[in-house]
Order: structure tokens, then sequence, then C-alpha cells
């Protein structure tokens, strides 16, 4: 096998690839408050003359918007794990090459609604293909770009549940979404899990609060990375 292939040489090129903006990615639970809190950081980072890119997954890019539809709907039949997993990383790889890396080299701050952990939470722990082998091929998928910060909606499946109901006017959802509470529970684990790996790149709120006050949380942390960055 050739350095290149190797996933210590990947981590070197990610980190020697040109970064000059802010990479920042929400994850949690289904009706954590991701897209009411991306929306209003957008907002805010626009008014102060923010360049920003904001984005989702899986999607983001034509590709990746087909590939969430094949894989979100019903009626498109049961998709097994393994073809899961392989669709959102094959999302991801074209959203990393075709709009979060460009735009991070342009220094854009690019705010993602959800990104590796989601797949390391829902197809690794949820799905029970293992977290490290999905980890592996989302490091491949994506040359090894990770965040340079990760908020956590922390939301318990009760919360979830409910705020689906009243957003969904008491349907089931989309397929994922129509699972029941204990995986949503085995989701929450995992990503609690992951923020207590690295906390220095992670910021965990409960999705509980206010809107504002999580807002103002989330504004606070973002602006000390920016101020870090500049
Ligand atoms: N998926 C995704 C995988 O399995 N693997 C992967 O690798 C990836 C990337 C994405 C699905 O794909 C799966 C995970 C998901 O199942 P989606 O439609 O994008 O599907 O689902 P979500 O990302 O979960 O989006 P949701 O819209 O369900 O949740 P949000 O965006 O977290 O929540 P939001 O902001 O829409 O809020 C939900 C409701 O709660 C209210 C809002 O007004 C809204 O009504 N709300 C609050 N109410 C009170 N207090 C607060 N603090 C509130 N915050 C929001």
């Amino acid at each position: 096998m050739s350095d290149r292939t190797s996933p210590e040489s990947d981590r070197r090129s990610a980190q020697s690839s040109p970064r000059a903006g802010l990479f920042v990615v929400l994850e949690g639970g289904e009706g954590a408050g991701k897209t009411t809190q991306l929306s209003r950081l957008d907002q805010w980072l626009q008014q102060s003359g923010r360049s920003v890119v904001r984005t989702r997954e899986p999607g983001g890019t034509q590709i990746g918007e087909r590939i969430r539809t094949l894989v979100l709907d019903h009626g498109q039949g049961e998709v097994d794990p393994r073809t899961e997993a392989l669709l959102m990383a094959a999302a991801r790889a074209a959203h990393v090459e075709q709009r979060i890396r460009p735009a991070l080299a342009q220094g854009a701050v690019v705010l993602c609604d959800r990104y590796i952990d989601s797949s390391l939470a829902y197809q690794g722990a949820g799905r029970g293909l293992g977290v490290e082998p999905v980890a592996q091929v989302n490091h491949w998928a994506t040359d090894g770009l990770s965040p340079d910060l990760t908020v956590v909606l922390d939301v318990i499946p009760e919360l979830s549940r409910q705020r689906r109901s009243d957003r969904d006017g008491g349907s089931a959802g989309d397929r994922i979404e129509s699972a029941e509470d204990s995986f949503h529970a085995t989701l929450r684990q995992a990503f609690l899990d992951r923020a207590a790996q690295a906390p220095e790149r992670y910021l965990v709120l409960d999705a509980s609060a206010p809107v504002e006050q999580i807002q103002q949380l989330i504004r606070d942390r973002v602006a000390a990375e920016l101020g870090d960055h500049q």
C-alpha cells in the first residue's frame, strides 16, 4: 500500500490543505432545534459582515440532494444499514469536495446541519454497524476533514418525539424518524460519547432550553472561535 492511502497520510493531507474559514457543525437527535439555531446564527454572522455558507447533510450538492431523497423518503423500500452508511458517505464526499472545502478555502464560515457524527450515531451506533468502521469509511470519504466546532443539541427521546409530532401534525415523519424511542436514546448517547472524547472541539447544550438562550451560547462560542482564527 502506498503511503498516500494510509489514514496517517490522509490526516496529514487534510491538515496541510489551505483552510482560512471556520467549519461549524450542528448535531443532535431529530427535532433538537438544529435548523432553528442555524438560521439565527447564519443571520447574525451575515449581519456582522461574515461570508457564510449554510448547508445540510445528507445534501448540499445536486447529487447529495438526490441521495437524500433516495435514502430518507418513504416508499423506496427498506435500505439495509451498510447501503445507508455508504450512501451517506457518498453524499458527504461530494459535499466536502464540491462545497465545503472550496468555501473554507475562501474564508467563509461553513454552517452545516449534521456531518460525520450523524453517521457514527445513526449508522454506527443506531443501526449496529459499529462506530469504528463507519468512522473509517467517512475519514476516507472526506479526506479527513473535521469540523472546527461541533455543537451538540442534546435532546431526550420524549422531547424529540413531541417536537416531531407537533411539527408533522401527528404524522409518523420520514422513514428514519419513525423509529422508536430506544433508537433515539442510543443516538443521544452516541453524540454525547463523541463529545466527551474531544471536549475542546464540542459544545454540548440542553436542547430543551429556550431558543434565544441556546442561540446566545452558540454565538459566544463561535465568536471565540472566530477570534482564534483572525
Ligand atoms: N442521517 C443524516 C443519518 O442517518 N446519517 C447521516 O449521516 C446523516 C447526515 C436527516 C435524517 O438523516 C439521518 C438523520 C435524520 O433522520 P432531517 O429532516 O434533516 O433528516 O432531520 P433533522 O436533521 O433531525 O431535522 P429536524 O427538522 O427533525 O430537526 P431540527 O432541525 O433539529 O429541529 P428544528 O429546528 O426543525 O426544530 C424542530 C421543532 O422544534 C421547535 C421548532 O420550532 C420546530 O417546530 N424548536 C423548539 N421549541 C422549543 N424550544 C426550543 N429550544 C426549540 N428549538 C426548536
